[in-house]
């Protein structure tokens, strides 16, 4: 029945999404008109950008409304992806590739006299994420949306996203703040309707069956704004929920009857700047109280509109976990363990016993590195005045547990110091991590090497105690609709033509791309697939002259290394190879150079403000590039590049361009990386360290088709351990190594002196064993030369069939594995 009015005069109002050239013109038009108040005379690429934006919009709310009352009617069990970072970039191509509709508004555009390309370029990157966990929160949603997985995103709705990088005229790195909303957002949906307040601080009181009650302190609102995420080739539109914190009063009552009103209204600010900005840190702890407000914040607002729309079911509370999963990206969002208990037991009068059950029945946690610095950590005071009554829980949660361990495991007081909640020390410290474990179904890691080492390593007590069936892996992916067809087209084309099946069969069965390797020995195919590569090379270099005033050439080797700047992603093995090549060039005659392979080596990534060392790397890669750019002796050979502010749309436009892509993190360091998986998918071969996802990346597409280097991850300690009882002096290790210290220290590339802890990371300890890899590195690319200049067709060949296995890689493989083995959910397609 229908529910509301006259039935015949709702449908005569409902449309669908547009698909036709006049009717899209005429939506734009429209909208220019009453959205945006302009007209044909004062239109700019901005403001036809904003009318074509919120065409689009218009068509994903009516997906996404389908979606939602569907998802709603069927009831199915549903996932929820909690992430403090969803990393989107921009988001018009998408929408409209995935809608299948790009043709159709790329004539409408130019028939109201703009190129859709030109408005595309001109929309500004959503950049509320650090790099690869963030990244890959982008591409789930993506995969749960066109697999027609019925999965929400919760997050937070910074105002200020990823810092703009700036490079200084000293080569160093400078922050310029990111207010990405300042031009209203067209893909955001307010739901100023849709609130919750969330307490911190106050007074906790806990009673004998471990229930309590926590009251005072401070209120501040969670207001929701939603984003639709279409899925490709289907109406399916799945949501990221974002929460931006509100006062939970415009003023202050009291002190507004005080007459005091500048007061009144200042108490608002406390309460917006939880929301006011990403922590720029990637794969470090930042200990800052507002930081884990901001944890609370989201997971308590998430939680309370997932436990609203549980009960919108009628269903008894014991069968939460058939109907939610929820799944914990790293430990940021741990806090929810503790939060759902305290709504379990507090106010749904759960008893505690059967409250641990519906917990542990609902949360998964996906770990994302081993290094110990990022371990969240927290303090106990400071735990204690914030969240008081959770600190109850967790003391609570703790205790139970090591009663279980010291009955598995009598005696061992080691093991329960291990295994504790709680660290003890001044001040103790509460261990996210174990926390996140004890509150899962399961635990897995992103690849499997990475898994492995979780398993052995940071969680090996944990895999003990409860048996090896709860810690799995599922290795992460990428959206091929982003990472191939949006931003590689002409390959994607030649892929559709090629293998004779639809690009909307074969971009949501990655596999399906195999099909090419009938070709690889087709010499029209080959020249076919080089050309890709050339052009992309030719837009990526028209890129760095419009932006840099440099003229590189596309026929030269384009070498990429594109990530955040870290120690343990050893940018500096790099930039030390350069200047070995750099120096072995400068030491030929004229006519022995003529024999060298060209190379553009480029670099790009950003350095946590706070990180000195990451920092001085990209300020002596910046003055090294000064340096051998400048030398006409070796110009025609080697151009050192450092791309300021990296983003999203930057490496859609440097992934198809590479020829050979760089991922020689120390071995066991980098959990899996996916920027690997994108540059192997557009052609462009590995130099790798055999870590992460390279492993597995070399097993689909053969060794011999990856340049690996460099010790393994099972003898990295006993190296470290060398090191610090058996140093050998870098010149013993490694005479090049040693002579490119001593020129870099000399001032060959300027400012000797302020380069020099950089050095001494290397020169001392060494711990990511840069001395030790670094003879293994110079092979590996010495054969990357070699082939790639004696043997062109060997190597085209290689990359061929490179891209034609790269099927796993797909995140909708991932999304799957999560969907049947973590969260047991199935496929929700919309008619
Ligand atoms: O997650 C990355 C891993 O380093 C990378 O190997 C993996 O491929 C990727 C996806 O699984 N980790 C991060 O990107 N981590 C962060 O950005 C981060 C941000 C804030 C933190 C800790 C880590 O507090």
């Amino acid at each position: 029945v229908w529910p509301l009015g006259d039935e015949a005069v709702w449908k005569s109002g409902l449309r669908g999404v547009h698909t036709e050239v006049p009717s899209i013109a005429k939506s734009i038009v429209n909208h220019v008109q009453t959205t945006l108040a302009r007209q044909a005379y004062n239109l700019d690429n901005a403001g036809a950008y904003g009318a074509v934006a919120h065409t689009v919009r218009d068509d994903l709310i009516i997906n996404w409304n389908d979606t939602q009352m569907h998802y709603t009617r069927k009831a199915p069990k549903r996932a929820y992806y909690l992430s403090l970072e969803f990393l989107m970039g921009r988001t018009l191509d998408n929408a409209l590739l995935n809608l299948g509709t790009k043709d159709a508004y790329k004539e409408s555009v130019a028939k109201l006299g703009f190129n859709v390309e030109d408005l595309i370029d001109s929309e500004r990157d959503a950049a509320l994420g650090n790099g690869g966990l963030g990244r890959l929160a982008a591409c789930y949603l993506d995969s749960s949306a066109s697999q027609e997985i019925p999965l929400w995103g919760y997050g937070l709705r910074y105002e200020y996203g990823m810092f703009q990088q700036l490079i200084a005229t000293d080569g160093s790195q400078l922050e310029a703040p990111d207010p990405w909303l300042t031009h209203a957002n067209p893909w955001e949906i307010p739901r100023l309707d849709v609130t919750y307040d969330v307490r911190f601080y106050g007074h906790a009181e806990r009673f004998d069956d471990k229930n309590g009650i926590w009251s005072g302190g401070q209120e501040v609102v969670a207001v929701a704004y939603d984003v639709p995420i279409p899925g490709y080739a289907t109406k399916n539109t799945n949501n990221i929920r974002l929460w931006k914190s509100a006062p939970k009063r415009g003023f202050d009552l009291n002190s507004f009857n005080a007459g005091d009103y500048e007061r009144a209204v200042e108490s608002s600010n406390s309460a917006e700047a939880l929301t006011k900005v990403l922590y720029p840190n990637d794969n470090h702890m930042v200990g800052k109280e507002l930081r884990l407000k901001q944890q609370y914040f989201w997971t308590a607002a998430s939680l309370a509109d997932i436990m609203r729309r549980f009960k919108n079911t009628d269903k008894p509370i014991k069968e939460f976990p058939d109907l939610v999963a929820i799944q914990l990206n790293d430990t940021h969002p741990t806090l929810a363990i503790p939060e759902l208990m305290r709504i379990l037991v507090d106010e749904e009068e759960v008893p505690w016993k059967d409250a641990w059950e519906i917990v542990t029945k609902t949360f998964g946690f996906t770990n994302h590195t081993v290094l110990p610095e990022a371990l969240e950590r927290w303090p106990v005071p400071l735990f204690q005045h914030l969240l008081p009554r959770h600190l109850q829980i967790i003391y609570d949660i703790d205790f139970e547990f090591l009663q279980a361990v010291e009955k598995k495991f009598p005696g061992d007081r080691e093991k329960l110091a291990r295994m504790s909640l709680i660290q003890e020390g001044m001040p103790q410290y509460i261990r996210m991590a174990n926390l996140a474990v004890l509150g899962s179904k399961k635990v897995n890691g992103v690849a499997e090497l990475h898994s492995q080492l979780v398993r052995t390593t940071i969680l090996k007590d944990f895999v003990e105690f409860y048996g090896s069936s709860k810690f799995g892996n599922v290795t992460n992916g990428v959206t091929p609709r982003r990472w191939l067809d949006q931003c590689n087209p002409d390959l994607s084309n030649l892929i559709t033509e090629t293998i004779g099946v639809p690009k909307t069969t074969w971009l949501k069965d990655l596999y399906l791309i195999k099909g090419i390797l009938d070709k690889v020995d087709d010499e029209t195919f080959q020249k076919k697939f080089a050309a890709v590569k050339r052009k992309n090379k030719e837009r990526l270099a028209a890129y760095i002259h419009s932006t840099l005033g440099v003229t590189v050439d596309a026929s030269a080797m384009f070498d990429i290394q594109v990530k955040r700047i870290h120690e343990y992603k050893r940018q500096t093995l790099n930039l030390l190879g350069v200047i070995h090549r750099y120096l072995s060039i400068k030491a030929l005659t004229p006519e022995e150079r003529k024999k060298v392979n060209k190379r553009v080596v480029i670099f790009a990534g950003k350095a946590a403000p706070g990180y000195y060392i990451a920092k001085l790397t990209i300020r002596l890669i910046v003055n090294v590039a000064r340096v051998i750019n400048a030398d006409p002796d070796t110009a025609e050979y080697l151009t050192l590049l450092f791309l300021p502010d990296y983003s999203v749309s930057l490496a859609e436009l440097l992934v198809p361009a590479s020829d050979i892509s760089q991922h020689i993190s120390t071995a066991g360091t980098e959990a899996s990386g996916t920027s690997n998986m994108k540059f192997t998918l557009n052609g462009g071969l590995l130099v790798g360290t055999v870590d992460g996802a390279n492993i597995e990346i070399a097993e689909e597409v053969g060794e011999e088709n990856v340049f690996f280097f460099g010790h393994l991850a099972a003898t990295v300690e006993d190296i470290r351990y060398q090191h610090a009882y058996h140093p050998v002096p870098v010149e013993q290790k490694s005479p090049a190594l040693a002579r490119i210290l001593n020129e870099v220290s000399s001032g060959r590339f300027g400012d000797a002196h302020v380069y020099e802890p950089l050095l001494n990371t290397i020169r001392q300890s060494d711990y990511y064993l840069l001395t030790d890899d670094f003879d293994s590195y110079l092979e590996a690319q010495k054969m990357v030369d070699d082939i790639y200049s004696k043997d062109p067709i060997g190597w085209i060949k290689r990359s061929i069939t490179s891209v034609a296995c790269m099927g796993k890689f797909s995140s909708d493989r991932a999304i799957m594995e999560y969907a049947e083995e973590y969260w047991n959910i199935e496929r929700v397609k919309l008619e």
